[in-house]
Order: structure tokens, then C-alpha cells, then sequence
């Protein structure tokens, strides 16, 4: 009941860019004491892009899991010294590898045997003998729904866009890239005009379109490099890499004018809303920390505000 905004195209979008992002170089450490097994996986996964580590003795596991932060544990099930549900087990004692996939590698076919090993924390299994392609896929599926599932928690849920938390932390990130090369950087911060009346007159639901409508049409206007996030309740940060204040005005002003012209409907009544933006860039103030860019383009906003709403300030 919003006028047309492709939000599956949109999401298909996202998703694109969520996947090219997290391509390549799983990191996948793999414990068992047979030694040209261990050689041979190395062998197979690094070839197909992965970075690898192996353990023959797990004595060393809890330190090297630490150590090279992998975002697969291969754990061999039948070992000399311990097996390889009990490390399972041991891992999961720590909340930090509570989500880290865990695979057995076995012969192993007895079903009970396999229903404790999986009851002591391991994922699955990889059947020896292993299987080149199989392997392959496995991990990389693996890693993918971790990263997959890591993405989707820095996300609102609302809008798509990253949370005030990740968004101050994309800033820093920008802002370091900015230095190294010397080209400008912009912060935009926005905020819907008169927002308490929409959601008095139409209802908290309603409002609720509103904000994620205004998650669609940044989406929709910046590039792809530019990082997004909902900063507050109805309130929006654009971290614009390679783009001076007059150029993020010129974009932003777009967008505030699609915005003003989108209708609402509200049973047999329509409305539409406006928003507010101020803008601050590295060019105009060289040498600031992401805090206090932030503090300028919420000044600017304030501008805005006073001169009416419906505007942009740099
Ligand atoms: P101004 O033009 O000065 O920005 O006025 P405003 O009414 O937009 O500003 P104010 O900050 O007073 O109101 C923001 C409102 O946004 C208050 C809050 O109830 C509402 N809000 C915050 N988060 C959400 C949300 O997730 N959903 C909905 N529907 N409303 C929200
Ligand atoms: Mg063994
Ligand atoms: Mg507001
Ligand atoms: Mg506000």
C-alpha cells in the first residue's frame, strides 16, 4: 500500500553485495592424527581458495583455535590420545566458539555412535574416505551461512541497514581508508520530519512503513561502496566514501524529493511525510574522528530542522 518501490529487487541487491563480500579465503582448521590425510585436505581446500591450518596433536587445539580465529573446525573423531567429541565438547564451553561449525571426519557408521558425538557439540560429519568435491562444497556452504548469519546480526531488522553500533564502526573503517588516500569522505544524517505525528494519527504500523520505506529509498540512491545504517528510531546515517558535501547534496536532495513525493495510504485517506538531512564531509574539516562528524552533520541537521524541515544542510 506504498507506492511502487521494488523491495525484492532491493533485498536481491543486498543480498549480491552481502555475497561478493564474503567470497574466498574460508579459514578452516582441521585436526586428525593421520598425517597424509591431513596433507591431502590441506592439499584439496587450499587449492580451492581456502586458507588452512592443520593440528596433528590436539593438545594444541584451544590455542591455535584462538589464534587463527577459523571459521571451521575439521575434527577427526577417532584419535589416539582423545576423540574428537570431547574437543567438540571442549569448544563448546566457550561462548565465543558457541556458533563455530564443527565437523566430524569418520568411518564412523554406528547410528548411536554418531547421535552422541552430535549431542556433544559437532555439527555433522564428513565420511572418510573424503571426497574432493564433496569436501569442497561442504566447507564453503558451511562458511557461508556463518558469515551469512554474522551479516545478517549487524543488520536492523526493520530496515536491512546496519545498527547505530555497526554503522559508527563502518564510519571509523571509511574514515581510516579516507586518510591512507587523501579523497574526501561525507557523513549524512537524516531524520523524518514530524515522525511522533505520524505514528499518533496512523498508528505505530504505519510508522513502521514509513522507517523502512526510508531504508528502500537510501538503498535505492546511494552506490553499493556507501555504508547505511538506521542510527536511531527514525533517524538515518550515510557514510558516503569519495564524495565531497556538495555532491552528497546534490544526492541527498534527490532523495528527499523521492521521498516527499511518495503517498501513503491509510484506509480511505493518503499522506506523505518529509525528511530532514545535514551533512558533513572531511574536505571542509580535515584530521576529525568519526564522533565528531557525526556531531557536525547532526548540527547541520539541526539547521534544517529550524529552517522549516524538508531540507538539507551542510
Ligand atoms: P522532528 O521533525 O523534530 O524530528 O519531530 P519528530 O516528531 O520526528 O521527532 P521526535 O524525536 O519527537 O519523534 C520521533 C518519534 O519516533 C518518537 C518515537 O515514538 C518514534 N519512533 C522511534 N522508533 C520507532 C519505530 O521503530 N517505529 C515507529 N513506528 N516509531 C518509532
Ligand atoms: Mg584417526
Ligand atoms: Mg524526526
Ligand atoms: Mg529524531
Amino acid at each position: 500500500f506504498v507506492k511502487p518501490l521494488n523491495i525484492p529487487n532491493v533485498a536481491a541487491k543486498i543480498t549480491r553485495s552481502i555475497r561478493k563480500r564474503h567470497q574466498g579465503e574460508e579459514r578452516v582448521l582441521i585436526i586428525d592424527d593421520d598425517v597424509d590425510l591431513l596433507a591431502y585436505l590441506n592439499t584439496v581446500l587450499t587449492h580451492a581458495g581456502m586458507t588452512v591450518e592443520t593440528l596433528q596433536d590436539p593438545s594444541h587445539l584451544l590455542d591455535r583455535t584462538s589464534s587463527f580465529q577459523p571459521e571451521l573446525v575439521l575434527l577427526d573423531l577417532h584419535m589416539p590420545e582423545v576423540s574428537g567429541d570431547e574437543l567438540a565438547a571442549m569448544l563448546r564451553q566457550f561462548e565465543k566458539w558457541n556458533n563455530l561449525p564443527i565437523l566430524y571426519l569418520t568411518q564412523e557408521q554406528d547410528q548411536q555412535e554418531r547421535a552422541h558425538a552430535l549431542m556433544r557439540g559437532g555439527d555433522g560429519f564428513i565420511n572418510k574416505p573424503v571426497g574432493e568435491e564433496f569436501l569442497i562444497k561442504t566447507c564453503r556452504n558451511r562458511v557461508r551461512r556463518l558469515r551469512d548469519m554474522q551479516h545478517a546480526i549487524a543488520l536492523d531488522g526493520l530496515t536491512g541497514l546496519l545498527r547505530h553500533a555497526n554503522i559508527k564502526e563502518a564510519l571509523g573503517t571509511e574514515l581510516q581508508g579516507a586518510a591512507r588516500s587523501g579523497n574526501p569522505l561525507s557523513v549524512v544524517m537524516l531524520d523524518i520530519d514530524h515522525f511522533k505525528h505520524v505514528n499518533d494519527t496512523y498508528g505505530h504500523a504505519l510508522g513502521d512503513v514509513v522507517i523502512s520505506t526510508v531504508g528502500t529509498l537510501l538503498t535505492q540512491h546511494f552506490r553499493r561502496s556507501d555504508r547505511l545504517g538506521r542510527y536511531g528510531g527514525e533517524e538515518f546515517v550515510a557514510v558516503l566514501p569519495n564524495c565531497d558535501a556538495n555532491a552528497a547534496e546534490r544526492l541527498v536532495n534527490r532523495l528527499r524529493e523521492a521521498f516527499a513525493e511518495i503517498k501513503f495510504v491509510d484506509r480511505e485517506t493518503s499522506f506523505s511525510c518529509s525528511l530532514s538531512a545535514g551533512i558533513a564531509d572531511t574536505r571542509n574539516f580535515p584530521g576529525l574522528m568519526g564522533e565528531q562528524l557525526l556531531e557536525l552533520a547532526d548540527a547541520a541537521l539541526y539547521t534544517s530542522k529550524q529552517n522549516g524541515r524538508n531540507c538539507v544542510s551542510v
